[in-house]
């Protein structure tokens, strides 16, 4: 009984130590994580642009629902870019991102943190503030894009 006891807490702090990747099976499964996050953020992201462009008509609650979502999403990528997911199935991600992983994780910091603001300028209600902070959240997709993306 001692050692089956000893044996779960060793299991259970092995699993809080261990990092991202074991909450993934396979680095394929990270892959794909990744990647759906990253598409449907993309998804909704691209509703805020097309009113922020004029492509759509402005519809403040409309932006308020996308830009919580896009916060949210903003936020789920990045643990599936553990250790040992750089292949295992198709990827654009660069090797920098397991090179320059303080790069990296500063860029993924920088869209946490516009998104966040995205979705308070969208509460705000009006199309000028939804305009400015759409525009630097671009910006920080595009900052991590040119690094750590391939073509
Ligand atoms: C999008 C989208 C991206 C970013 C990026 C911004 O709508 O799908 O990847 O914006 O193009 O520069």
């Amino acid at each position: 009984m001692k050692t089956i006891a000893a044996f779960v807490l060793a299991a259970s702090v092995a699993a809080l130590a261990t990092p991202a990747l074991a909450q993934f099976a396979k680095p394929e499964d990270a892959i794909k994580y990744r990647q759906s996050a990253l598409t449907v953020m993309a998804a909704h992201f691209g509703r805020l642009g097309a009113m922020a462009n004029g492509k759509a008509p402005f519809d403040a609650k409309q932006a308020a629902e996308n830009a919580a979502l896009v916060e949210s999403l903003s936020k789920l990528p990045w643990a599936a870019f553990g250790e040992g997911t750089d292949k295992g199935s198709h990827t654009h991600a660069l090797p920098e991102v397991w090179k320059e992983t303080a790069k990296f994780k500063e860029a993924s910091d920088k869209l946490v943190a516009e998104a966040t603001k995205l979705n308070a300028a969208a509460k705000v209600g009006t199309l000028d503030s939804l305009k400015a902070a759409f525009g630097n959240t671009a910006s920080a997709c595009k900052a991590c894009h040119d690094s750590f993306r391939a073509k």
